[in-house]
């Protein structure tokens, strides 16, 4: 398990070869390294761009049948590499190998998805107010799309912005995060054995920089981005200066409430899911725990002792349960942060130590740390590691207003047996999904995806709502 990969750009249907300044290691042992990276600049992003406006004529054009054949095969093949490709995204991202080969299936799964849509043009016929005059509307490809992706599903979330791209005939330059362009580089090779034509798909693996000159790049017509909110604010500032379209999916404060009446086996098993599996690297992980005063203290307790529990370890070891962090530099983010929240009052009731392993990596331990207030730094600014707070409630009422109380709007959750909680809480939770008895994180492929407030902007991604980003409506009258 020692390879090391020479990556490079690819560019018009072509690997290019760069110097390669920078190495990616292994998160689980720090001594492998996984990838020697090329840093592109703006000539790979212009020559990326070119060759994707150049190709866009021809894709958009193609029937659908050729774009549907293309996803089809290429998820096929991911499905039949799940093992190869999981295991190379476990060792670049740090997840465990059950999660690194989920996540393969899951991008699989999403390219199949879309090589249906790519069938289903979306349009409407409509009556004129004019007798004698019909009006359609039709749905046509838009251009280029530069689509910028997150380290923390390397594979998945280049799938999830490409496959749509793809579908409905636009072209794309993709960005892979810094730490995980292995994995994305797969994901493209894939596309292009199952017979994508040269050009349609380009990528350019590099620091922010490269995603900076796909904002401005007057031939990138839209930005989709993945990522922290302060970045996203410039993908969007910089995209509305030049009439890009943009979407932006960021980050999440996410709430899970807990109330008295919950299950409380169920209720753990839901928070221990939704905060820490992943490593808790997930914008839609849930961060804060807002438990009701009756079973709070079973509940904290019967938490920190599964946490207690889990086993902390190198990402392909079967026995790991929680997989290092994806960088040293996000490692170091949560130790900061649970000194913040012990700073601040709260009790550490598991976890917060650094764990001894034997191999070098960039570890943390699952951590719980109660008795936190809501105003606290803890609870308001994201962590993006296993690191969640529990904040004590005597209402429903008061939970509710706690859970709303943050700027982030991702995903929120309550466990409750109560349908009335239930349903009053899905109408008045202020986030873009929300989960009733299940984890706020892990979502399904086929349904919209997306939040409020600083946590996402512009259409909604994956499922029938992709297609309002990656197409244009054209409105066309015809007198008879
Ligand atoms: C999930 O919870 O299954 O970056 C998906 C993220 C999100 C995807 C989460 N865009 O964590």
């Amino acid at each position: 398990m020692t390879d090391t990969l020479e990556l490079r750009h690819w560019i018009d249907g072509e690997k290019v070869d760069a110097e390669r300044p920078s190495e990616g290691l292994n998160p689980s042992d720090t001594r492998e390294i996984v990838a020697r990276r090329p840093e592109g600049g703006e000539a790979e992003v212009n020559a990326a761009v070119a060759a994707a406006k150049a190709a866009f004529p021809a894709w958009a054009g193609a029937s659908p049948e050729v774009r549907s054949d293309v996803l089809d095969r290429a998820g096929t093949l991911l499905m039949e590499r799940r093992e190869a490709i999981g295991t190379l995204l476990s060792r670049e991202e740090g997840k465990t190998l059950a999660e690194g080969i989920g996540e393969t299936v899951r991008a699989g799964r999403i390219l199949k998805y879309f090589a249906g849509e790519a069938l289903r043009l979306h349009g409407q016929n409509l009556a004129s107010v004019r007798p004698g005059v019909e009006v359609q509307t039709r749905r046509e490809a838009v251009g280029v799309f530069g689509l910028i992706t997150p380290w923390n599903f390397p594979i998945a979330i280049p799938a999830w912005k490409a496959a749509p791209a793809l579908a409905f005939g636009n072209t794309v330059v993709l960005k892979p995060a810094g730490p995980t362009p292995a994995t994305a580089e797969a994901l493209v090779a894939v596309l292009h054995e199952a017979g994508l034509p040269k050009g349609v798909l380009n990528m350019v693996v590099g620091r922010g920089n490269v995603g900076q000159a796909l904002v401005d790049h007057p031939d990138v017509d839209g930005l989709s981005f993945t990522g922290s909110q302060g970045v996203g604010a410039g993908v969007a500032a910089g995209a509305a200066a030049r009439q890009a379209r943009v979407q932006l999916e960021m980050g999440g404060k996410n709430p899970l409430i807990v109330l008295d009446d919950a299950d409380l086996d169920r209720a753990v098993a839901i928070a221990l899911d939704g905060s820490f599996f992943a490593t808790g690297q997930r914008c839609t992980a849930s961060s804060r725990l807002i438990v009701q005063d009756g079973i709070h203290d079973r509940f904290v307790a019967a938490l920190a002792e599964r946490l207690r529990g889990l086993k902390v370890g190198p990402a392909l070891d079967p026995a790991t349960n929680i997989g290092p962090a994806v960088s040293e530099a996000q490692m170091e983010t949560s130790y900061r942060y649970i000194e913040i929240a012990r700073g601040e009052g709260g009790r550490v009731v598991a976890g917060g130590d650094r764990p001894q392993l034997e191999t070098p990596g960039w570890y943390v331990q699952p951590t719980l740390i109660a008795e936190t207030a809501a105003g606290m730094r803890i609870n308001s600014e994201e962590v993006f590691g296993p690191v969640a707070s529990t904040i004590r409630v005597k209402s429903y009422e008061e939970a509710l207003e706690i859970a709303n109380g943050v700027e982030f709007g991702l995903s929120a959750g309550i466990v409750t047996g109560s349908l009335k909680h239930a349903r009053d809480f899905q109408r008045r939770a202020k986030a873009g999904m929300t989960m009733v008895n299940l984890p706020t994180a892990g979502v399904d492929y086929h349904v919209p995806f997306g939040g409020t407030k600083k946590s996402s902007y512009g259409p909604r991604e994956q499922g029938f709502a992709a297609v309002e980003f990656f197409t244009w409506t054209k409105t066309a009258y015809t007198a008879l």
